[in-house]
């Protein structure tokens, strides 16, 4: 990294970021660090899971670049930024602490969001809206390579099954199967949210809970913005002074961001990135 980078920041109105789950060995915590570091907002959203105390339960993680997270998102609140804290199911700790302010950080249980151009948005974590637990949904993030991996591990797991004299049983159709499962739990995870949107008269929804970072409209126009999270894509949604949302992936956007940060000159809306 060259001195250049280094003070380089990008400028937002608005940043929401969820599910870090901060005291995980998953959570990307120096990729955080790095984004916090290198961007200024007027406002930032916790979308819920920043801290995960159902794992703090099973035994005491927390190395220090956790506390420089805390640390950095309190010296923003104390610098200006407006910090609003919305705990998800991980954290629910904090959702007795409701209406309160710790350390400039305001804990509200959901927000209305209004953008630069005037438009509303919902913003909660989204746990509310699971309705019946999936615990396939985990595979809905899982990429191409992933699935790939798992054919060759099927190929293996197969080779072992013939030795023994079992028969051939296919991973790939039960990966299938499941992922299928998944993103219908995705599917109806978002026409849950823009359905609680809609009933508020809102222009969309803002959360996070299912680790997927997404900005899309349904058919009349509402729009479901999901920021993803720090355990896997490393992604944010971001707000520009004009009002456009974007998604950030900070591991593949940084530095291309850093070089050229005039955020204006994005897409309307979706991901950052012209690659994709
Ligand atoms: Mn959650």
């Amino acid at each position: 990294m060259n001195d250049e980078r280094t003070t380089m920041k990008l400028k937002f109105r608005t940043v929401w970021i969820s599910d870090v789950h901060l005291g995980t060995r998953g959570c990307k915590d120096e990729y955080l660090l790095d984004f916090l570091n290198h961007m200024h907002c007027e406002r930032l959203y916790l979308v819920g899971d920043i801290i995960d105390f159902w794992k703090l339960k099973n035994g005491f993680y927390w190395p220090k670049r956790h506390n420089d997270i805390v640390r950095k998102v309190m010296a923003m609140a104390a610098a200006g930024t407006e910090v609003i804290y919305i705990p998800g199911n991980h954290d629910e700790l904090f959702r007795g602490y409701i209406g309160t302010v710790f350390n400039g950080i305001t804990l509200q249980e959901t927000a209305i969001h209004a953008t630069a151009n005037g438009e509303q948005y919902l913003v909660v974590h989204g746990d509310e809206f699971d309705g019946v637990v999936c615990t396939s949904r985990w595979l809905a993030v899982l990429g191409s390579e992933a699935y790939d991996f798992l054919i060759e591990v099927n190929r293996w797991f197969n080779f072992g099954r013939r030795i023994l004299g079992f028969p051939y049983w296919s991973m790939s159709a039960y990966i299938k199967h499941k992922v299928k499962n998944a993103v219908n739990f995705i599917f109806d995870f978002e026409r849950a949210l823009l359905h609680a949107a809609e009933e508020q008269q809102l222009a969309g929804v803002i959360c996070g809970h299912i680790h997927h970072a997404a900005i899309h409209d349904n058919e009349r126009g509402i729009r479901y913005c999901n920021t993803g999270d720090w355990v896997e894509s490393c992604t944010a949604l971001v707000e520009s002074a004009a009002g456009t949302l974007s998604i950030i992936r900070w591991v593949e956007d940084s530095a291309r961001l850093l070089e050229d940060p005039l955020l204006e000159t994005c897409p309307d809306h979706g991901r950052l990135a012209s690659a994709n």
